[in-house]
């Protein structure tokens, strides 16, 4: 499959799509999407890619959707397509996504990067949820993840005011898990998600489902899913060879059933 608007690697057991629009500072227009979603696919299906990295360039994760591609879209247009339905895509994935940031993460971008499971900014990384001032909210789950990434305090002032936070804000706001210097933050995003490939597949898209449960569910709800999750979790050949290797002081050797 050849791509024009995103770029699609390989590291190990570690698939990365990188955004690649650079003149529009990856704004993300629907051939970018179709293709993040094909990507996506790709690397859901492929038996030895373990986590999924998802990057822009040093200047944009993605400063936004395509503001020239919406502008003149109609009420009645927008229902019809269901636009920008395809966003959602990257919901079904069950692999482990962390998204690498360097500079502007904003609009669609940054709720790009918070449907990630993880985030890991560089120090250059900026985030912000403008789309009050374009006339519009947030519309692809950026009212809902930040409030829950950030609580309703930073979560206001970010969405109505459309401010700029800086990785270090975002860091300290709960928005973000780490943050490196600019020219380490790819060495780190594949560093973690070379861990995270080595786990048994299974527990990682476990673990993923669970966390992820908590944002829907009430908390004894959330509590049920993670008991029936974790005694499934004891069918696994992958379970006795973890505990065993551990007690045998050796490294497990995990075969994803
Ligand atoms: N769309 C289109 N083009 C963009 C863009 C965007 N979001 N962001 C930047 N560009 C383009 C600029 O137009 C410019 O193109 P040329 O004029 O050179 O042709 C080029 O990228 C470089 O940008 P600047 O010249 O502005 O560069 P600066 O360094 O001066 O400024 C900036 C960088 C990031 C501060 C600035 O570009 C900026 O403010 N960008 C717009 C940020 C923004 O407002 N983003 C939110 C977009 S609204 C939905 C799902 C999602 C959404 C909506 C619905 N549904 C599921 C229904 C999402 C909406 C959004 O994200």
């Amino acid at each position: 499959m050849t791509y024009e608007n995103i770029i699609v690697s390989e590291q190990g057991a570690v698939g990365i799509i990188q955004f690649n629009r650079p003149k529009a500072l990856n704004a993300l227009n629907a051939a970018m999407i179709t293709e993040l979603n094909t990507a996506l696919d790709a690397f859901q299906m492929e038996v030895a890619i373990g986590a999924i990295i998802l990057t822009g360039n040093e200047k944009a994760f993605a400063a936004g959707a395509d503001v020239r591609e919406m502008k003149d879209k109609t009420f009645a247009q927008v229902k019809d397509e269901n636009f920008l339905h395809d966003w959602d895509h990257i919901n079904t994935i069950t692999k482990p996504i962390i998204a690498a940031v360097s500079g502007f993460a904003l609009g669609g971008g940054c709720e790009y990067a918070l449907a990630c499971d993880l985030i890991i900014a560089a120090d250059t990384a900026k985030f912000s949820l403008p789309e009050t001032s374009l006339g519009i909210i947030p519309g692809a789950g950026g009212t809902q993840r930040l409030v829950r990434a950030v609580g309703k305090a930073k979560a206001m002032d970010m969405i109505l005011t459309g401010r700029m936070i800086d990785a270090g804000e975002a860091e300290r706001s709960g928005l973000v898990s780490r943050v490196v210097a600019a020219a380490q933050v790819m060495e780190e995003a594949i560093l973690v998600a070379t861990k995270i490939a080595a786990l048994s597949r299974p527990v990682a898209k476990a673990a993923k489902y669970a966390v992820n449960s908590a944002a829907e569910l009430p908390l004894s709800e959330g509590l049920k899913l993670e008991r029936s999750a974790i005694h499934a979790m004891f069918d696994l050949y992958d379970q006795k060879e973890g505990m065993a290797a551990f007690l045998e002081k050796r490294t497990a050797k995990f075969e994803n059933r």
